[in-house]
């Protein structure tokens, strides 16, 4: 289900999208996966992951050839630090049900005003942890986590 993997790692998968705003995350094939109703969900065989971090700690275990966590320790740290501040600090704030109970109990405009606020800090602080390291991608030449 909406599985994001880096395609050159060689393994091959099936993706199904989810479409969140036909509210497809809440349909009875989905809650099965992950009662939460959010995405990502990995199905390998009768292994089932509904959290994106815990998805990419499995696929590093059992596919140890293409590490996604550099060795060099600041490195590691660093590539863990950015993850969490998306999965912790931005991503969660902006989902649909927090802004349909900002609109419903505040009101319609605010949402955007929190959506802006939680987004722009979050990538503030992205772009000042990722300074130094960055390359190609986020901490680098190579993909790795971020
Ligand atoms: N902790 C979960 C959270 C995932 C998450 O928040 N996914 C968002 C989209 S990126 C979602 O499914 N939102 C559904 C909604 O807002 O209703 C993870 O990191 O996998």
């Amino acid at each position: 289900m909406h599985l994001m993997y880096v395609c050159n790692q060689g393994l091959e998968y099936e993706y199904k999208a989810v479409n969140l705003l036909k509210g497809e995350q809440f349909s009875e094939e989905f809650s099965k996966l992950n009662p939460m109703g959010y995405v990502p969900a990995l199905v390998d065989d009768d292994v089932v992951i509904a959290d994106s971090f815990a998805i990419i700690l499995y696929l590093e275990d059992k596919y140890p050839q293409h590490p996604l966590l550099p060795q060099d320790l600041q490195k590691k740290a660093v590539n863990l630090q950015a993850a969490n501040i998306v999965s912790s600090s931005i991503q969660p704030l902006q989902n649909l049900d927090v802004l349909k109970y900002i609109e419903e109990k505040v009101n319609f405009d605010e949402k955007f005003v929190w959506v802006k606020y939680h987004i722009g800090k979050g990538f503030t602080a992205l772009e000042k942890l990722l300074e130094g390291y960055s390359g190609k991608y986020a901490t680098g030449n190579e993909v790795y986590l971020v």
